[in-house]
């Protein structure tokens, strides 16, 4: 088997559509040539591990397959967060080159735009023959302890996620499949592979404006989507006619009412379970499931997934199961990934999750630690004491809320934290507290707190 995607595809469908972004499109062997030429400009980073800062473009498809051919570890940057977030992501995994498709500055690392690459000199190449267990993308996620870990995906995992998902989700070289979600994650970044890996089109969207992507789906008769529920609530708002073969639902939990409204829209809606760690979904349940509204996502027969005794974790192993953190360890309880999440499988073999890990905050399908922001508020001199907790939002489904027991100077709090964290990870309401609550072992509990403010 080889790992040669985008060399497979423009030998076996030269002539399909690859790509399409903003009315530009490129076939399959036009593709191959534009990577090709990136990389006889690129041979410096040959092998090498380089971050890439990028948005949903045209370029930025061409640069990940040039990049591929180079054999390069991609160090996939979420262009939301602060210089510096990304430097200290960077530092984690050694990189100290960037290829930006806009501009970019973070103190002393070597950032290439994209724009500029082809300038640089130019060397015939060998196409990289990859191995199944190197690493193709690297993608942060955070932790509990506040700095995000680094996880490294392979060409075994990426493509195992491909081929678990084409099972269900039935996908083949006629379809044609839009990338709404940001490319620097596992939801964007696993559409631009399981494109290729059947040879069918790739279209690429930069911002989700509703209209915009009600008018794509019907122009460009897409059949396959990937979005986030508030995606998708957005989508509810108009009307539009679309093709959809299938509508992949994932990355936060949504609620019942929801898939009821889309379902009626006649959206083929499958709801999903995976991460960063499983390389996209895992587990997806059709519309046509009845149990989809009860909340299930997925049945499990068939994969090695369980439920810890005790603690309800749910546990998955499998091929697109990464195998370690980069920067941290990843504990494989009896060879299965502990997700951290609580779930439940029901007597079908359906699974639901109860609760995501409870450290976790998703917002719009971003992964908020509160961890991250208490360590920033700690760097304020005059905090003693502080606890961010979640609450539940109208848009964005959770956001984050900071507890203060200490009162300060908020400006100059706000101004400190905008300075250490993206915007989406900024708490929306700061409070204060008498007392922060405690565990019996004298360490700040959040679920204290949490209950606390949500019976105030
Ligand atoms: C929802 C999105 C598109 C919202 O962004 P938008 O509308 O572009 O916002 P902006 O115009 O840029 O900014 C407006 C204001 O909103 C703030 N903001 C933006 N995003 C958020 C956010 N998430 N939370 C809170 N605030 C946000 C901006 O800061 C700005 O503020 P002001 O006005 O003050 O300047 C965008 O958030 C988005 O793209 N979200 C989705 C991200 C995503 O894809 N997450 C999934 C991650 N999980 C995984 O990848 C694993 C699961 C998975 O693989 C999967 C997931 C989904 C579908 C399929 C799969 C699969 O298995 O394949
Ligand atoms: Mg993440
Ligand atoms: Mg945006
Ligand atoms: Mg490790």
């Amino acid at each position: 088997m080889s790992y040669k995607w985008l060399e497979t595809a423009s030998f076996t469908y030269p002539d399909h559509i690859a790509v399409k972004y903003n009315g530009e499109t490129l076939t399959y062997q036009k593709l191959y040539m534009h990577a090709h030429s990136l990389g006889t400009h690129l041979q410096s980073l040959k092998k090498k591990r380089v971050g890439l800062y990028i948005d949903n473009s045209l370029d930025s498809v061409k640069l990940i397959h040039g990049l591929m051919l180079l054999g390069v570890e991609m160090v996939m940057l979420n262009t939301r967060l602060t210089a510096l977030e990304m430097k200290s992501q960077l530092d984690d995994v050694s990189v100290d080159t960037v290829i930006a498709t806009r501009s970019l500055e973070i103190p002393n690392i070597n950032v290439i735009p994209f724009n500029e690459i082809y300038a640089l000199p130019s060397e015939t190449f060998m196409v990289n023959q990859p191995n199944p267990d190197d690493v193709l993308s690297i993608m942060f996620t955070s932790g509990t302890t506040g700095r995000a870990k680094a996880v490294p995906q392979t060409y075994r995992n990426h493509e195992a996620s491909h081929l678990n998902c084409q099972k269900h989700f039935m996908y083949d070289e006629t379809s044609s499949w839009l990338m709404v979600n940001p490319v620097f994650h596992i939801s964007g970044l696993s559409i631009l592979f399981r494109t290729v890996l059947v040879g069918c089109t790739l279209i690429v969207e930069n911002k989700f404006n509703p209209s915009r992507v009600w008018h794509i789906l019907e122009q460009d008769k897409v059949t396959h989507t990937s979005m986030v529920p508030v995606m998708l609530k957005r989508l509810m708002n108009s009307n539009g006619i679309h093709y959809l073969k299938g509508l992949l639902l994932g990355g936060a939990s949504t609620t019942p009412h929801l898939l009821e409204q889309s379902i009626e829209k006649n959206l083929p809606v499958y709801n999903s379970f995976g991460m960063t760690e499983t390389c996209s979904q895992i587990v997806q349940i059709s519309y046509q499931d009845p149990k989809i509204l009860s909340g299930a996502v997925g049945n499990v027969a068939g994969y090695d997934i369980k439920i810890k005794e005790k603690t309800d974790e749910l546990l998955i192993k499998g091929d697109s199961v990464v195998k370690d953190y980069l920067n941290a360890d990843l504990k494989l309880e009896d060879g299965y990934f502990n997700t951290g999440d609580l779930a439940t499988i029901d007597a079908d073999g359906y699974l639901y999750i109860l609760d995501r890990r409870s450290d976790l905050i998703i917002s719009g399908g971003e992964n908020i630690y509160p961890k991250e922001i208490e360590d920033a508020v700690y760097m304020m001199a005059d905090v003693n004491r502080c606890v961010v907790i979640k609450k539940d939002d109208e848009e964005w489904g959770s956001v984050p809320v900071l507890l203060l027991e200490d009162t300060v100077d908020e400006t100059a709090l706000l101004d400190h934290l905008s300075q250490q964290l993206a915007k989406y990870k900024m708490p929306r309401e700061i409070h204060y507290v008498d007392k922060i609550l405690m565990t019996s072992t004298g360490k700040i509990s959040r679920s204290k707190n949490q209950k606390m403010f949500l019976e105030q």
